[in-house]
């Protein structure tokens, strides 16, 4: 199995020129506001209060950056990776300038950041099928670069019932879907981006 150890937040930037050296491989988290970016981060390295967590939408409004270390528990062989907490996209309540500002500086960092080997995309569960997710994968697909992984995910599962479940996944066979309140899904996340990241075994595109 992997997990995650030694999680350590590195900086907060606003945009990509104050962002730290590009020494590890990176994982970039972006959804809509409040979908559940940085509940999901302190999901996946375990510690609640890693990535700052809010029922306000717009919480996050500076790049995150934390290192942490891949554990194989068989071999106990480490691999070191950084994760990115996004400011989610779409978020209305600011001034138009303000956002104009938010929004420039997240897509020059989405398209200029080399070090991101896997973008994440989050998705409420209950609305799987917004223009502006839809937006944000037509631009993923002008940017995204031959060495670069693009992994859909639907959140808050926990708030479908089965029957809606069942509707998602006929619809998407193989999506991952992850729930941060009833921690479901995060184990085989931390895997699959392992394996994305450091190329360890057989992707399955079925997942992506
Ligand atoms: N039921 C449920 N609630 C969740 C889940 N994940 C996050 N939430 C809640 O959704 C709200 C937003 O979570 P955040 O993690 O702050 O969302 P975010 O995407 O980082 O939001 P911004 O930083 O504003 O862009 C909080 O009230 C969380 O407790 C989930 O899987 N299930
Ligand atoms: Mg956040």
């Amino acid at each position: 199995m992997i997990d995650i150890i030694n999680t350590k937040f590195v900086t907060s930037a606003p945009s990509i020129a104050l962002a730290p050296p590009e020494e590890l491989p990176e994982v970039a988290f972006l959804a809509r506001s409040n979908v559940g970016k940085s509940s999901l981060l302190n999901s996946l390295v375990n510690h609640k209060g890693m990535a700052k967590v809010s029922a306000t939408p717009g919480k996050t409004q500076l790049i995150n950056f934390f290192n942490i270390e891949f554990r194989d528990t068989e071999n106990d062989e480490r691999y070191s990776a950084r994760f990115v907490d996004l400011p989610g996209f779409g978020y209305a309540k600011v001034s138009k300038s303000i956002k104009a500002q938010w929004q420039k500086n997240l897509t020059q960092f989405i398209a200029e950041r080399e070090q991101i080997k896997l973008f994440v995309h989050l998705i409420d569960a209950r609305h799987p099928d917004l223009d502006i997710d839809a937006e944000v994968d037509a631009y993923l697909a002008e940017i995204i670069e031959e060495d670069q992984v693009l992994l859909h995910v639907f959140t808050k599962m926990d708030k479908l019932n089965q029957k809606e479940l069942g509707v998602l996944r006929n619809k998407y066979p193989g999506a991952l879907m992850v729930s941060n309140t009833k921690k479901r899904g995060i184990d085989k996340l931390t895997q699959v981006i392992y394996e994305i990241l450091f190329d360890i075994e057989a992707k399955d595109d079925s997942l992506r």
